[in-house]
């Protein structure tokens, strides 16, 4: 429906609830608001295609850490058995297959709006309505306004000197070219050695002619183990989907897997040796949940799990120098996100890589003809940038939001961010984040924290349905005890000792606060159901209109 407007203004298009983003939240959120609850939704996507942070995120290998078969929906069962995963951990192609089959499915895409980006939302509180401006210069009000943004969807590239003065080709991993980028014959740099990094470098060196990786950080990375999906397991695993995820729904990271309950200090050295091998061998997330409770909350369970680790990554790489750079020392094991990886460490094995330590060699300035370190220059055709993400409040931040008496988003957050629950701001009334900072979100198996969160949202705008009212925000004093107990919560965790974006210590000037809720997903969705149980405890519920 339009609303009458002045013959220089644009239409204004008025909705009941607008959402941000077609990926896994987007989507989801679409289907719970459209369709469950009839409501009229407005989903406006920035890509040309539904999938988010998949749709962006192209590079050569990107591939997710969790296993298939418990990295999608499990809001209806039907799309849960029709679906049939083909990678252990599934690649980037194949993950947005799927989110286009759910859309198609659902026949999402009818009121998502592609190609187009929010550029500011501002909250009228005398219409008690969110006003919402695109870059396509649509207006569209709505009553509720949510963010499904992504975490790491607010790609960085740091501000080196002469950056704009590179002659070849230079990419961001957050936002590769559809058509794909040629290595052949190539010389590559590829600056970053994080999660991006990691996976692309393997698959980059395959097919450059020669690969330079700027390492300012080396990096624990645990093998992925990957392979195809065994038909068998995965009748298995259909069979028992309710169960599985169930668990990994009341566990602590979103993940079905069992988590043993034993401290590195409850066997000997040679007992220790054979868990860590053992959950080595079995790869991924799982030698961290298989091998020993205290990796995460104890220095000296983590150093014993980042001794084992320095030694597969010597015991792989045939030159002891390269091996002594790619040894991380100055970080515990755990205290940045948890790489997983495929032929990461035998990669600096091939002639054609060599590994630039950036902490004996800082870079100085990108030239015309490729990087220049404090000790010489690195002549290239292609730089690749891996490197990362203004993470969590990033997106928010590209956003012109504002709440009650015109306060500014990122100016509340200046100090790091202020939430309830990582869903609610107050001062922003009605006005909800799918896995906002505050929230397990990027501590856990995304699509289980995703759907917590969305189910959340719709299940609270119907409460005020159903009982008249039109008004929800956070009351401040619970939202001030929510960011304390978040504070809390990190402070005995490996977490606090690196610079890592849960920190925000990869943007300069970015305020140095932990952004994630660490307290595990069991906890968190049992606080929430709580919170509920108790007349939504800590919010203002009102009638406005
Ligand atoms: P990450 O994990 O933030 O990694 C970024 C990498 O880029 C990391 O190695 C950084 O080194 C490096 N970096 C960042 N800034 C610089 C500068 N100025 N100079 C040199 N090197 C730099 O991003 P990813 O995209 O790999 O992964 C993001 C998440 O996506 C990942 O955790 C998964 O959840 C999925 P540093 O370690 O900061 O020294």
């Amino acid at each position: 429906m339009s609303a009458p407007t002045a013959p220089d203004e644009a239409p204004t298009r008025e909705v009941d609830a607008v959402v941000i983003g077609a990926g896994f939240s987007g989507l989801y959120m679409n289907y719970r608001l459209r369709d469950t609850m009839g409501l009229d939704v407005a989903v406006i996507e920035a890509g040309s295609g539904v999938g988010g942070t998949w749709y962006w995120n192209r590079y050569p290998g990107a591939r997710c850490d969790s296993e298939s078969y418990m990295y999608c929906f499990a809001f209806d069962k039907d799309l849960m058995q029709e679906w049939d995963w083909s990678s252990k951990y599934p690649e980037q192609p194949e993950i947005l297959r799927y989110l286009s089959h759910v859309a198609d499915r659902f026949d999402l895409r009818r009121n998502i709006q592609f190609d187009t980006r929010v550029t500011a939302a501002h909250f009228d509180e005398d219409a008690n309505r969110w006003t919402v401006k695109t870059d396509q210069g649509e207006t569209i009000r709505c009553s509720y306004l949510i963010t499904g943004i992504g975490c790491l969807s607010a790609g960085q590239i740091p501000n080196f000197p002469g950056r704009d003065t590179f002659g070849g080709e230079a990419y961001h991993t957050g936002a590769w070219p559809h058509e794909g980028v040629d290595f052949t014959g190539k010389r590559v740099a590829v600056i970053g050695t994080g999660s991006s990094g990691v996976q692309s470098i393997p698959v980059i060196a395959k097919q450059a002619d020669r690969l330079f990786v700027f390492q300012r950080t080396a990096q624990y990375a645990i093998p992925a183990r990957h392979g195809t999906v065994d038909r068998a397991v995965l009748d298995e695993v259909k069979l028992d989907y309710d169960a599985i995820y169930d668990k990994a729904r009341w566990s602590l990271g979103g993940f079905p897997y069992d988590i043993v309950d034993r401290s590195v200090y409850s066997v000997d050295d040679e007992e220790r040796e054979k868990i860590f091998e053992q959950a080595w061998q079995e790869g991924g997330f799982r030698f961290v949940f298989n091998s020993f409770s205290d990796l995460r909350l104890s220095v000296e369970g983590s150093e014993m799990a980042a001794e084992f680790i320095r030694r597969k990554i010597r015991e792989t790489v045939h030159d002891p120098a390269v091996a002594d750079k790619l040894v991380p020392t100055d970080h515990p094991f755990g205290s940045k996100r948890t790489l997983i990886d495929t032929d990461y460490f035998e990669t600096y094995n091939r002639p054609n890589v060599t590994l630039v330590d950036l902490k004996a060699e800082p870079l100085a300035e990108i030239t015309p003809t490729g990087v220049r370190t404090e000790a010489g220059d690195y002549d290239v055709d292609i730089i690749v940038y891996a490197t990362g993400f203004d993470a969590m409040t990033g997106p928010f931040a590209r956003m012109d939001i504002r709440g009650a008496g015109g306060e500014r988003l990122v100016d509340k957050w200046a100090a790091g961010p202020l939430t309830y629950l990582g869903l609610m701001v107050a001062g922003f009334p009605n006005l909800f984040m799918v896995t906002g900072p505050g929230s397990p979100s990027v501590l856990t198996n995304m699509p289980i924290a995703i759907e917590q969160h969305v189910d959340l949202v719709a299940n609270t705008i119907a409460h005020l349905s159903q009982r008249g009212l039109d008004r929800i925000e956070p009351d401040p004093a619970a939202e001030t005890a929510w960011v304390e107990h978040v504070n809390e919560l990190a402070k005995p965790t490996m977490f606090m000792h690196a610079n890592s974006w849960y920190l925000g210590a990869n943007i300069p000037g970015k305020p140095r606060v932990f952004m994630p809720y660490a307290g595990g997903m069991s906890t968190y969705r049992t606080r929430c159901n709580e919170v509920v149980a108790n007349g939504y405890e800590g919010f203002v519920l009102s009638k406005v209109g």
